[in-house]
């Protein structure tokens, strides 16, 4: 085991867990503060807490509170996250700032990576990932998600990559930043809402005891950076790609509409569609992460051996 960097702050479970060789899983804070609104932010996050310890691993919610990063967090930091609005989304190039300053952060999945790594933890639950963004040709606007995992030794397991981004640009820069993407039970890449997305997914898995298999074998050969496992949404719980599709578009061109780009971009969008939605959107993105952390416990439990 890695011990964990001197500047985290761990829960006694955390390292505990991480101490004696169990299953720890990461989760976000971005999709908490930024991504869902209260209070059925703070609702998912302790739910999926609860699910990923049913399913016998521990959850390691990540954030930056008071200048610290904290690796585990407790019911008033999860609150804290939730309803309070001075907590920045620190994406890596934020991470120097809010420490120094003494901030709150809410991290994204590019820093979540990082300082799970830090902790020596090797599974990431999410809801979606960063990625290329649609206009990404003028823009430049490519999330630090995607280079992040080409450095940084964790398997995050998301829904696979909203339409908000440019999916196929968005497989294709995961392929030359040597990033495997497993997708679970289907031949096709996920869309987050949805369980198509028009694009075939590079790899095929179908339990977590493969996706363990093939961190292991990665990381034996010495090949640095971390894997995206793109876990399609229940069935029943989608809403199909024809629907979602024009929604997204509406949201943005409101985006576009209110000049809104960068950081904000990715909150606006969400926010955007749960309203368009009527909040079924929500309920969708909820269910999706449910989803993620009941595999993403099982492939904890399965790496750990
Ligand atoms: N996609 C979602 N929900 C989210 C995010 C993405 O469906 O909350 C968040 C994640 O934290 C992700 C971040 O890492 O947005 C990407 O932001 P950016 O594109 O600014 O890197
Ligand atoms: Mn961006």
């Amino acid at each position: 085991m890695t011990t964990p960097h001197p500047s985290l702050r761990l829960t006694d479970d955390v390292a505990e867990a991480l101490r004696a060789g169990a299953p720890v899983v990461a989760l976000e804070s971005t999709i908490i503060s930024h991504g869902m609104p209260y209070p059925r932010n703070v609702e998912m996050a302790r739910e999926v807490e609860g699910i990923i310890r049913t399913a016998g691993a521990v959850p390691a919610t990540i954030a930056v509170l008071d200048g610290t990063p904290r690796v585990g967090l407790g019911d008033d930091d999860l609150e804290l996250l939730a309803s309070s609005g001075e907590v920045d989304k620190v994406s890596i190039r934020d991470l120097p700032y809010v420490v120094a300053r003494g901030g709150h952060g809410a991290t994204t999945v590019a820093s979540t990576m990082r300082l799970a790594a830090l902790a020596g933890i090797k599974v990431f639950v999410t809801g979606g990932l960063g990625g290329v963004h649609r206009g990404a040709q003028q823009s430049f606007d490519v999330s630090a998600d995607l280079t992040e995992l080409s450095t940084t030794d964790v398997a995050v397991v998301s829904a696979g990559v909203k339409s908000i981004l440019d999916i196929g640009l968005t497989l294709e820069t995961l392929e030359t930043l040597g990033v495997p993407v497993l997708a679970v039970g289907t031949d096709e890449f996920p869309s987050f809402y949805s369980r198509s997305s028009g694009f075939r997914a590079p790899m095929r898995v179908e339990t977590a005891d493969e996706v363990a298999a093939i961190m292991r074998a990665k990381w034996d050969l010495g090949l640095a950076g971390g894997l995206v496992v793109a876990n399609p949404i229940p069935a029943k719980e989608e809403i199909p790609a024809e629907r979602i599709g024009s929604i997204i578009d509406q949201a943005l061109a409101d985006m576009d509409a209110r000049g809104i780009h960068g950081k904000e971009a990715t909150p606006y969008l969400l926010g955007r569609i749960v309203e368009i939605t009527g909040g079924e959107s929500l309920e969708a993105n909820i269910a999706l992460v449910r989803n993620n952390a009941t595999f993403g416990a099982a492939v904890a439990r399965a790496y750990a051996g």
